[in-house]
């Protein structure tokens, strides 16, 4: 059997990674980052991704949101930048919503498109025409996943270099495997779809492992449990979205990412494990951040 050269992603290996900010840094400089994410069932979703991103650092995040949404984000989000897209039904975007999706795209520097879209037929196929059409890095995540399952094809076709990070349900759904075969062999199977794909893949779980398509893998050292609730994955996608943003390569973005967003949860978790919620780890985020750059 072949070798796997393992690299633990330690917080030594972070702190090498973790952008500086500049003492004249202006909010130009730390990036902008889309994200298109959220429906009527999952606002918090688009608000969790959203918090990230701005917690883990962005300039700038703008949300792209289904126009019967956007004033509730509106109040929900006060430093977030909202824009309103053509939706088909249920807050869920359709393919009207893709050029100006793409017009978004090219004016910011990486685009996060996923959760909380939900799984409407019409959205999944206007995900796959975004993804086809972007030329900025890209952050894949939940129903932006889903959107794939059947049509990888489209990651080749893309010029985009895509950072997907499946929970091992959706690993399960790419693959046509149960979560728990992708969980017999987590690094075999991150590696491998991420070869086949030619996209870094971030398997989430206990732990995370994240696969490049050279063969090259790593995995996590932070977090824990109480990380096992709702949202916690959204804010992932903003976190590695925001790094990506500031200059990382999408690359040392995920590992960095990664990193940081269980650095953030152990934090969250000194109040304790149980009851921790999603947006108790984007609070914490600051505090990781700063601690990384000790
Ligand atoms: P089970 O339950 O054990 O059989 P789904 P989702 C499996 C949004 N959200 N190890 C799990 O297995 C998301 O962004 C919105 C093993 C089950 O089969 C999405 O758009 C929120 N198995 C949407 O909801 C907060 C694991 O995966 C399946 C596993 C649906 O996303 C919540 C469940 O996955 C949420 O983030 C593991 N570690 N992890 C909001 N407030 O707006 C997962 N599975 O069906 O893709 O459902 O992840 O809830
Ligand atoms: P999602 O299922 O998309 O909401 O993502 C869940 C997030 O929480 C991922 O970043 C997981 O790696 C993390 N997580 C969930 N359970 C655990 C656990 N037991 N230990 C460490 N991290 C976890
Ligand atoms: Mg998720």
């Amino acid at each position: 059997a072949e070798i796997i050269r393992q690299n633990a992603i330690t917080v030594r290996k972070a702190k090498q990674l973790i952008p500086r900010r500049h003492p004249a840094a202006h909010k130009g400089v730390n990036g902008h980052v889309a994200i298109v994410a959220g429906s009527e069932a999952y606002t918090g979703a688009a608000a969790l991704a959203a918090t990230g991103a701005l917690r883990a650092g962005a300039g700038l995040v703008t949300l792209g949101v289904a126009a019967s949404l956007l004033n509730l984000m509106q109040m929900k989000l006060t430093e977030i930048i909202t824009r309103p897209l053509p939706e088909i039904i249920g807050g869920a975007i359709g393919l009207k919503a893709v050029p100006y999706i793409d017009e978004l795209a090219a004016r910011c520097d990486v685009l996060a498109i996923g959760p909380g879209l939900g799984r409407a037929e019409e959205t999944m196929a206007a995900v796959r025409e975004v993804v086809r059409n972007c030329e900025k890095p890209l952050v894949i995540d939940a129903d932006g996943l889903n959107a794939l399952v059947g049509h990888t094809d489209v990651l080749r076709d893309t010029a985009a270099l895509a950072v997907l990070t499946p929970h091992p349900g959706e690993m399960g759904r790419l693959l046509g495997l149960t979560p728990a075969q992708v969980n017999q062999d987590r690094l075999g199977v991150a590696r491998q779809a991420a070869h086949n794909w030619g996209a870094i893949v971030v398997l989430k779980g206990a732990p995370t492992v994240v696969a490049f398509p050279d063969g090259e893998v790593y995995i996590n050292t932070s977090g824990n449990a109480g990380m096992a609730t709702g949202g916690t994955g959204d804010v992932l996608t903003g976190v590695i979205a925001a790094l990506i943003a500031q200059g990382l390569s999408s690359h040392d973005a995920a590992v960095a990412g990664v990193y940081l967003h269980g650095l953030a949860g152990d934090i969250a978790a000194h109040a304790g494990q149980v009851g921790m919620a999603a947006g108790d780890v984007a609070q914490a985020l600051p505090a990781a951040y700063a601690g990384l750059l000790e």
